[in-house]
């Protein structure tokens, strides 16, 4: 029998890469989409157009607790993949009610959608929620596993620790297979432009190409777990294939600076950061998180889950991805691309 797949988020990075994979496997995938005026769909084009599309799309939003019942009482997927969520740090301190409404209590609504379903229909719903290295925050232990306590440090981290909780808590209270991931940071090349990394190459690929002249950043010293975004929703599927639900932290666990990025991503490009980057204090955030590094022993002896990508292999991916797309806009611009190119 075909397995069925609804994945909220599906739209953004994760979703893309976890949409594919599930596709692979032979899933019959469907997505939730927000309504917006502009498609908003460029990571899964691939997927929705052409001769034979394979990923199902769905208007839905996590505010929305009666249309979540209405979409899987129609789809009644087997597993369920929680990976929407307004997803900015420094953005959920300018809207920290909206954080919590779809980051937080988006969750418990899926939640309780995927109960109702389930006590109706008696079959069983598997459901992983994408939580957060956020949740360590303030860490009070280095590296942070599983059973590291958690200090937010933002209204997006406590949103994630909210819904963390409520995942463990519907696990133990109803019995539902809910697992989460504490996922670290990772990126591609799909990875949202005003996230650092990604703001990173696409700059330095830019003045590469003579598109722009600075990059403006904030806290140059901030040290994350970096890895790629292919590797880690393979990870969320190997927690849904398991008999017993459960929370895995996944990262690389290694550690490098916003500094270090810059270094290697305008090093790879012929060029010194220290030439381009400067600071704007507009970027810092009130309260920071200065260091996130994981230790994913759990995942990777449990689940047997081994992250395929370097930190070097994810910057060269990334530099290559944001050349190309800097390429094109020259030609666009009639500049000529590629003259000043390594
Ligand atoms: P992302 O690129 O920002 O994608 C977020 C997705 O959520 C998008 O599809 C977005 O839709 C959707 N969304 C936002 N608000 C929504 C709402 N009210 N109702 C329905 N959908 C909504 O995030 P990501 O990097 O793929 O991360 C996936 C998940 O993992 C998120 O929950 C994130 O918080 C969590 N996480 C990410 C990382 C990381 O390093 N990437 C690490 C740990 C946890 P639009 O496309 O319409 O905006
Ligand atoms: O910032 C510093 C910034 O926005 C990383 C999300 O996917 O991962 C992500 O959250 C660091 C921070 O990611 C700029 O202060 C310096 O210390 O790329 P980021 P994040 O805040 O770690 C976690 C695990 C998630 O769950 C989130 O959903 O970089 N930084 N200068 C900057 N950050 C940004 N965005 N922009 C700058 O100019």
């Amino acid at each position: 029998m075909q397995k069925r797949a609804l994945i909220t988020g599906v739209t953004g990075q994760d979703g893309s890469y976890l949409a594919e994979l599930l596709i692979a496997k032979g899933y019959a995938v469907h997505g939730l989409r927000r309504r917006s005026s502009t498609f908003g769909t460029q990571r899964i084009e691939h997927l929705i157009f052409g001769e034979s599309p394979s990923l199902h799309l769905h208007y839905g939003d996590l505010s929305d607790g009666n249309g979540l019942v209405r979409l899987i009482r129609e789809i009644r997927p087997h597993e369920v993949y929680n990976l929407a969520a307004q997803s900015h740090v420094r953005v959920s301190f300018d809207q920290p009610a909206y954080t919590a409404d779809v980051t937080a209590v988006g969750t418990l609504r899926l939640l309780e959608a995927i109960r109702d379903v389930q006590d109706d229909t008696g079959e069983q719903i598997r459901f992983y929620q994408a939580s957060s290295s956020e949740m360590f925050g303030k860490v009070v232990e280095t590296p942070q596993k599983e059973t590291t306590p958690f200090y937010p440090r933002s209204p997006y981290g406590v949103a994630k620790v909210y819904g963390h909780w409520i995942t463990v808590n519907y696990r133990e209270s109803y019995g539902l297979h809910a697992s989460c991931g504490i996922l670290f940071n990772h990126e591609s090349p799909r990875r949202g432009e005003t996230f650092v990394t990604r703001k990173i190459t696409r700059a330095a690929t830019r003045i590469k190409l003579g598109l722009q002249d600075k990059l403006f950043l904030g806290n140059l010293d901030a040290q994350r777990d970096w890895g790629f975004a292919g590797d880690y929703v393979e990870a969320m599927w190997l927690m849904l294939q398991q008999d017993e639900a459960d929370d895995y932290v996944i990262a690389m666990n290694e550690l490098y600076s916003v500094r270090d990025f810059c270094e290697q991503t305008f090093s790879r490009l012929g060029m010194d950061y220290r030439d381009h980057v400067e600071i704007d204090p507009r970027y810092y955030r009130p309260a920071e998180v200065d260091l996130l590094l994981g230790d994913s022993t759990k995942a990777r002896t449990r689940l047997g889950w081994t992250p395929q990508t370097s930190f070097a292999e994810l910057v060269d991916m990334m530099v290559e991805g944001d050349l190309e797309l800097a390429r094109q806009e020259a030609v666009i611009k009639g500049l000529p691309a590629g003259r000043k190119a390594a």
